[in-house]
């Protein structure tokens, strides 16, 4: 078990707790303390077998015997007892966004709703407005928040699927009866959120390779049909297809299993017009009695795209957005890969709500083989996340002055840039302390509070930030985190335009949760002429290799690396900077 499952499971008996009225003193160590394990460094597992869980600052004896027995046992007393009060049900209801512990208590001691079904039918029939501190709005919000919930429950985050088909794959390659093997469908066109996974081996023994599959560690509710398929479900639920084909026809199937269903309609509809057939076997000719003739490719994805005269496209264009045409005329962007990024110009440190020092994010990036970086902490008005005002940005600053002189010396060289992620105020006046704006190298502009304003508010508001002259990046544009929050009503049409008027650079939010701008943002952006900057946002070291999950919506967004401002050197970036002020 890793130190995030440990927190979580903290987390959750706090959640409990929490319903249960609990003493509140009680409730905040357990939080501190799952704070402090997925802030840990060394593995939980380790301390515990050596016994020294109460070294851990804030880890008492109570918490500690939790830790042991859940990694024991996968559960505790402590949570035990409090299920028998409380039904596991309540722990669905958790998952609402917007709906915390103290909602669930009341709704299960005043309606004894223990089911998300219950409660949607509650709020639907207008039983939850009579409760204390809930009205109709709050039904409204609900009723939205458990479709989100829903949702969440049909798609899983990419960020989720991914690691583990890649794991996967790397066993399956691993086989001695298995050629190649690759995951497809949405995870392979990076989709940010996955319904099931699809995997592709070749083999000479197929029943060989299924019946090992079928007996795989992670494997749940297996499976087995044909002797090329199985399926089965990861921990969590989330379905896993494996189909084991022929070598001559993996190129074929993988196509067919990457989809998306309708660039796969409109290649099988131009093998047609060219007198061809297309499957996941292979494309062959058509005999004149209208049978399947000889197979003219198959082995692999060039082969195929070849028979129907098309270059190779890339997975993540494969959605029926026009990449048959461009492929037609030559036109395929030259997508950016996650090489071609050379720094990450958003990230916060210990100053306000991240975990880690500004000398360990440098380090880190260094690591990372970045040539420079953006340190951009909260501005004031943030209070919730310990926004820096004129003095600490000053006292930063100078700190950051330090750090450049000496890590200019030790290579690989790393320069730090000093940024501020300034919050947009309800009125959109840019939340810049006096004197800061003068020593900080760039400002991003965010929206943090005030969400539930109309279009046309919303959209004025970011668009005086943007033409205020101060900022030079807008980040996350539209406020969504997936499967839980839609995205702030906000024209981002009008965005883009502005942004491009005024050559502010749009965020694309690297965090798996946000992946804000979206694809689809992220190419109207690009033609509308803006730059995009594709950001961490890392509030610890270990989320700053979300990069990928960034680069991975770009691409699907047909994004080139020119417009791209943290793929440019420093000197280039100092100048777009510098001509901006
Ligand atoms: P998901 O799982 O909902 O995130 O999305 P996909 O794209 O992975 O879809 P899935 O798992 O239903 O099917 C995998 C691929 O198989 C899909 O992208 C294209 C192909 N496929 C599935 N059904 C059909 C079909 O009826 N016609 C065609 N042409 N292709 C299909
Ligand atoms: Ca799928
Ligand atoms: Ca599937
Ligand atoms: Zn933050």
């Amino acid at each position: 078990m890793t130190n995030e499952d440990v927190a979580a499971e903290l987390d959750l008996i706090a959640d409990l707790m929490e319903i249960a009225n609990a003493n509140v003193f009680r409730v905040r160590s357990f939080r501190r303390a799952a704070e402090t394990i997925s802030g840990l460094g060394d593995d939980i597992t380790d301390i515990a077998a050596q016994g020294t869980l109460t070294d851990i600052p804030g880890i008492g004896k109570g918490i500690a015997q939790v830790i042991e027995q859940y990694l024991a046992t996968g559960t505790s007393d402590d949570k035990e007892a409090l299920l028998a009060d409380y039904p596991a049900g309540l722990l669905d209801l958790l998952r609402i966004s917007g709906f915390g512990p103290k909602k669930v208590a009341l709704v299960f001691k005043e309606l004894g709703i223990t089911t998300v079904d219950a409660l949607e039918e509650a709020a639907a029939a207008g039983r939850l407005q009579d409760l204390p501190g809930m009205g109709e709005k709050t039904e409204e919000n609900l009723l939205k928040s458990i479709a989100l919930y829903r949702e969440g429950q049909q798609r899983a985050l990419l960020a989720e699927v991914l690691p583990v088909a890649e794991d996967l794959i790397e066993r399956l390659r691993a086989h001695p009866q298995v050629g190649e093997a690759m995951y497809a469908g949405s995870s392979r066109r990076c989709r940010e959120t996955v319904g099931d996974l699809d995997l592709l081996a070749a083999s000479e023994e197929p029943a060989t390779v299924c019946d090992w599959f079928a007996g795989i560690d992670i494997l749940e509710d297996v499976t087995l049909s044909g002797d090329t398929k199985v399926s089965g479900r990861l921990p969590g639920g989330r379905q896993v297809d494996l189909r084991v084909v022929a070598a001559e026809s993996f190129g074929a199937a993988l196509v067919y299993f990457t989809g998306s269903k309708q660039h796969n309609i409109q290649i099988r509809e131009r093998a047609q017009r060219m007198g061809l057939t297309i499957n996941e076997y292979g494309v062959f000719t058509v005999t004149e009695d209208d049978q399947k003739g000889e197979m003219v490719a198959g082995a692999t994805e060039e082969d195929v795209y070849a028979a129907i005269e098309l270059p190779w496209i890339p997975p993540e264009l494969r959605e029926d957005r026009g990449e048959i045409d461009a492929a037609l005329d030559g036109k395929l962007p030259t997508l950016i890969m996650l090489e071609d990024i050379r720094c990450d110009l958003q990230m916060h440190t210990q100053a306000s709500d991240g975990k880690a020092t500004l000398e360990q994010m440098a380090e880190a990036c260094r690591e990372l083989g970045y040539s420079h970086i953006g340190i951009t902490d909260h501005s004031e008005a943030l209070r919730v996340a310990n926004g820096l005002d004129a003095d600490r940005i000053k006292a930063q600053h100078e700190q950051i002055v330090a750090l450049n002189e000496e890590l200019g010396t030790q290579e690989p060289k790393l320069t730090i840039l000093h940024g501020l992620e300034a919050d947009i105020l309800g009125d959109g006046s840019v939340d810049l302390p006096d004197g800061a704006f003068e020593l900080l190298d760039y400002v991003i502009g965010a929206v943090h509070q005030g969400f539930s304003e109309d279009v046309r508010r919303m959209t004025d508001r970011v668009v005086k930030a943007i033409s205020s002259g101060t900022v030079d990046m807008i980040a996350h544009p539209t406020g969504r985190i997936l499967l839980q929050r839609r995205p702030y009503g906000l024209d981002i049409h009008e965005v883009i335009a502005a942004a491009a008027e005024h050559d502010v650079a749009l965020e694309i939010n690297a965090s798996p949760q946000r992946l804000d701008l979206d694809d689809v943002d992220s190419r109207s952006a690009v033609k509308a002429g803006c730059k995009l900057s594709i950001n961490t946002d890392s509030h610890s070291t270990g989320m700053l290799t979300n990069m990928r999950y960034g680069v991975m919506q770009a691409r699907r967004g047909w994004v080139e690396a020119e417009s791209v401002i943290n793929a440019w050197d420093l000197k280039h970036l100092r100048a777009w900077l510098a001509k901006r002020r």
